[in-house]
């Protein structure tokens, strides 16, 4: 397989400034070494150009930075949907977890031309659907599953085109615990398939991931991975913005990213929210690397 590293330096969607630099630790941890040391061919782009924050106005308290946040993911939408183009498949490094509406994006619209579905599966603390209107924040790292559900402001649910990029029955959220009122209630409305600490707890994770990820890969064509790191517990992946206690353990997330791949249908994976200023000695951005092999094939025996 060819695969296409692309950067997304991105910070603007969180308070938390370093997020920008999660590119950057992630080669330093070996990514394309790894990733060839696997057999795949690898190019690198090299990172997208974004505006530093000093240079920009904020704009609405309630959705901050948008639009150079809608700029950066419109081009990140068209470069991912030319490398998918050309037969590669993108990996691309974060950046906040803004960035997952211009990724999407991208992926939906090349499966639309082709009137093909694709599917998520979204690894989150948060569960990142909140709107202009419901955030507390104004932090659009906290809006991307929204919109690419087709909800909140048009200048993100229409990167790529008007149309739901993803039908909220096909995606897949696991490892949510921190998750704002209003949000319970668009989860439930929207009927996003959610599950939570306390479902994986209950059930375990081979349960879920057997029936949540075989039912997603028969209902759609190609699925993408939105890996936001603060899905796994702190004591792993420390650099992050937003930790919350109680997050998924080392081999839970592995074998996210095992079941994934063995269902056939992955097209595309991205990394969110890497903070190496957050960090102990680059610990999140090498678990993130560790994390992407497995979903490109690394096994414990072959
Ligand atoms: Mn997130």
């Amino acid at each position: 397989m060819n695969i296409r590293i692309i950067g997304v330096p991105l910070d603007l969607g969180s308070d938390f400034k370093g997020a920008g630099i999660g590119p950057t630790a992630m080669r330093i941890a070996g990514l394309q070494e790894k990733l060839e040391d696997l057999g795949h061919s690898v190019t690198d782009e090299g990172d997208l150009l974004i505006a530093s924050r000093q240079s920009l106005d904020i704009g609405s308290e309630h959705a901050k930075y948008l639009s150079e946040i809608q700029r950066i993911d419109s081009v990140l939408c068209d470069h991912v949907e030319r490398a998918l183009e050309h037969g590669d498949f993108p990996v691309v490094l974060g950046g906040d977890h803004a960035m997952a509406v211009g990724t999407i994006s991208g992926v939906a619209r090349f499966y639309r031309k082709q009137e093909k579905k694709i599917g998520v599966i979204w690894i989150d603390a948060h569960a990142d659907i909140n709107t202009a209107e419901t955030s507390l924040s104004g932090n659009i790292h906290g809006m991307p599953l929204a919109a690419i559900i087709g909800m909140g402001v048009p200048e993100l649910t229409h990167i790529g085109g008007d149309f739901q990029k993803v039908n909220p029955q096909n995606v897949v959220l696991l490892g949510i615990r921190s998750v704002d009122k209003a949000e319970k209630a668009l989860l439930k409305k929207m009927g996003v398939n959610f599950f939570t600490m306390t479902d994986i707890d209950k059930r375990g994770m081979p349960d879920i991931l057997n029936h949540a990820i075989d039912d997603l890969a028969r209902h759609v064509d190609a699925i993408h991975i939105s890996l936001d790191l603060d899905g796994l517990d702190p004591e792993i992946t420390p650099g992050v913005a937003t930790p919350v206690k109680g997050g998924l353990d080392y081999r839970e997330a592995h074998l996210i990213m095992e079941t994934a791949a063995d269902c056939g249908k992955l097209c595309s994976i991205e990394i969110a929210e890497a903070n190496p200023i957050l960090d102990i000695r680059n610990r999140t951005s090498e678990t993130a690397v560790e994390l992407i092999c497995s979903a490109l094939g690394k096994r414990i025996v072959d």
